[in-house]
C-alpha cells in the first residue's frame, strides 16, 4: 500500500503575494504600482475591482498569521511591494513600509513559520512606468538590484530565504505581448515581437543583478531561488517515445527556451533561438553571465500541463488537445493535470540537466466556485479532489528520488486574482470581501489533516 508519506523534513506552506492581499495601498507612504493604476482603468479587471482593499491583510495580518499557526504551516511565501517599500522605485527607501515586513516577520517568526519572501510577483512602481517604461528598458534591472539592496540589508536579520522574480513571462509577456489577446495586464503595447524578448530579457537581468545584490547584502548565508512558471509537457503515455517525445517538446517550448533556460544554463534554448530568428532580443555581451548565477533552490508554480506524443512527423513530436469534457477548475486554463508536478520536477532535473538543484514547488492550487452552505461551511470537494491529486504527484518524483524539498500551496485565502478581480477564489480560506470574516474550507481541515499527518491524506 502506498501512504504518500513525505521525508521529515519536508517543507509545508502556503502562498500569497503583496499586491493580491494588502491594500493599503495608498497609506504610510506607499506610492502606486503599476497594478493600481491598470486595475483602475475601467473595463481592465472584471467588476472592476482593484487591489485597492484587496484583504486588508496590510491592517489584518497579525490574525492571517494565526490563521497559519492553526493551518500548521511551518514556511509562509508572501511577496514584498516595491512601490511600498521604495515608492518612486529608485531612491528615498520608506522605512514605515519596511516595518510592515518586519512587523510580519516577527509574527511569523514567533509562530515558528519560516518567511520565503519573493521580491517582485508583479507590482512594479509606476513611477518607473513614466520614466523609462519599466520592463522596457535595461535600467529597470538595475533598480531592481538596487530595492534587493536596500531590501535585504533591512529584512536580512529576519529572512534568509528569498525568491527573487515570480513568473517571468507572465508579467513580460502577457503584459506587452497585447497585439493578438485583448490587455490584460499592466504594460504598454509594442509591435514586435523582439521588443516582448527584450522585456523578459531584462527581467532576466533583473534576476542575475538581484541574485548578486542579495548575496551581497545578506547578513547571514540565504537561500536564493527563481520562480518559473515553465509549461509543462506531459507524455500522453509513458511509453519511452512519448517521453522522448515530452523532454523533447519542453525543450524548445518557446516560454521554457527563452526563460528556464537561460536562467538555469546560461544559454537560451539554441533550437529555440533559431526559431526566433529576427524576433530574438538583444543580447549584450557578458549578459548570460550576469542571468546564470548560482541558486540554492527553483520554485515552480505548477497548475496544469500540456499532454505530448511522439509523432512521425517533424519535429518528432506533437501537442495532444485537450478533448471535449476534460476535467477543469474554475478558470479557462485550468485543465486538471496532476501528472504536471511530476514532470515539471523530473524535466528540470533531467533535461535541464541540474539533478542536484533543490526544487520547490512555490504555487499549486486552484479555484472552485465555493459557496456557503446554509450553516455557513465552504465544502470544496472539488479543491480536495484536485488538490490530493497534484500531492499525489508531488510525492511520485519525492518517492523516485528526484530533488523536490517542499510545497507551498496557492493560496492562504480567497484574493485579487488579477484581471479576475475577486471573481476567482483560490483560497484554503474564504474571504467576505465586505466584512474581511476569514472562514477555513473544507480544504483548509484537509491540508492542515496532510500536514499532521505529513503525507497526502
Ligand atoms: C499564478 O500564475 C500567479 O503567480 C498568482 O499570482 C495567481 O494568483 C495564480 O497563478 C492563480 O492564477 O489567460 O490563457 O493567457 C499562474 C500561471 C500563467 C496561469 C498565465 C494563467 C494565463 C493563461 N498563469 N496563464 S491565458
Amino acid at each position: 500500500m502506498i501512504s504518500y508519506q513525505f521525508p521529515p523534513d519536508f517543507l509545508w506552506g502556503t502562498a500569497t503575494s503583496a499586491y493580491q492581499i494588502e491594500g493599503a495601498a495608498k497609506e504610510d507612504g506607499r506610492k502606486p504600482s503599476v497594478w493600481d493604476v491598470f486595475s483602475s482603468k475601467p473595463g481592465r479587471t472584471v467588476n472592476g475591482d482593484t487591489g485597492a482593499i484587496a484583504n486588508d491583510h496590510y491592517h489584518r495580518y497579525e490574525s492571517d498569521v494565526k490563521w497559519l499557526a492553526e493551518l500548521g504551516v511551518k514556511h509562509y511565501r508572501f511577496s514584498i511591494s516595491w512601490s511600498r517599500v521604495i515608492p518612486d522605485g529608485r531612491g528615498q527607501v520608506n522605512e514605515t513600509g519596511m516595518d510592515f515586513y518586519r512587523g510580519l516577520c516577527d509574527r511569523l517568526l514567533e509562530n515558528g513559520i519560516t518567511p520565503h519572501a519573493t521580491l517582485f510577483h508583479w507590482d512594479s512602481p509606476q513611477a518607473l512606468e513614466q520614466r523609462y517604461r519599466s520592463w522596457r528598458s535595461r535600467e529597470m534591472a538595475k533598480d531592481f538590484a538596487d530595492y534587493c539592496t536596500a531590501t535585504v540589508q533591512r529584512l536580512g536579520d529576519r529572512i534568509s530565504n528569498w525568491m527573487t522574480l515570480n513568473e517571468i513571462a507572465c508579467f513580460t509577456h502577457l503584459g506587452y505581448d497585447v497585439i493578438k489577446t485583448p490587455e490584460m495586464a499592466p504594460g504598454s503595447r509594442v509591435w514586435r515581437k523582439k521588443d516582448v524578448w527584450q522585456t523578459s530579457h531584462h527581467a532576466l537581468l533583473a534576476h542575475g543583478l538581484g541574485c548578486q545584490a542579495i548575496r551581497a547584502a545578506s547578513p547571514c548565508p540565504c537561500s536564493i531561488a527563481l520562480v518559473d512558471n515553465p509549461a509543462i509537457t506531459v507524455p500522453l503515455t509513458e511509453s519511452p517515445t512519448d517521453i522522448a517525445a515530452a523532454q523533447q517538446a519542453f525543450s524548445t517550448n518557446w516560454v521554457n527556451g527563452g526563460i528556464i533556460f537561460p536562467a538555469l544554463t546560461g544559454q537560451y534554448n539554441e533550437v529555440f533561438l533559431q526559431s526566433l530568428g529576427r524576433e530574438a532580443p538583444d543580447i549584450r555581451s557578458g549578459d548570460l553571465e550576469t542571468i546564470h548565477q548560482p541558486l540554492d533552490a527553483l520554485g515552480l508554480n505548477i497548475y496544469t500541463g500540456s499532454h505530448v506524443r511522439a509523432s512521425q512527423e517533424s519535429p518528432g513530436y506533437e501537442y495532444v488537445d485537450y478533448p471535449k469534457g476534460y476535467p477543469r477548475l474554475h478558470m479557462p486554463w485550468l485543465w486538471v493535470v496532476p501528472e504536471s508536478i511530476y514532470w515539471a520536477v523530473r524535466h528540470i532535473s533531467d533535461v535541464l540537466k541540474r539533478p542536484e538543484l533543490p526544487l520547490l514547488i512555490t504555487e499549486n492550487g486552484c479555484s472552485a466556485q465555493d459557496e456557503l452552505t446554509q450553516q455557513g461551511e465552504i465544502l470544496d470537494s472539488d479543491r480536495i479532489l484536485y488538490l490530493r491529486q497534484y500531492l499525489q504527484s508531488a510525492h511520485r518524483a519525492v518517492a523516485e528520488g528526484y530533488p523536490l524539498k517542499g510545497y507551498f500551496l496557492w493560496s492562504l485565502m480567497d484574493n485579487f486574482e488579477w484581471s479576475w478581480g475577486c471573481d476567482r477564489r483560490f483560497g484554503i480560506l474564504y474571504n467576505d470581501f465586505k466584512t474581511q470574516q476569514r472562514t477555513p474550507k473544507a480544504s483548509f481541515r484537509w491540508y492542515a489533516e496532510c500536514i499532521r499527518q505529513n503525507r497526502a491524506v
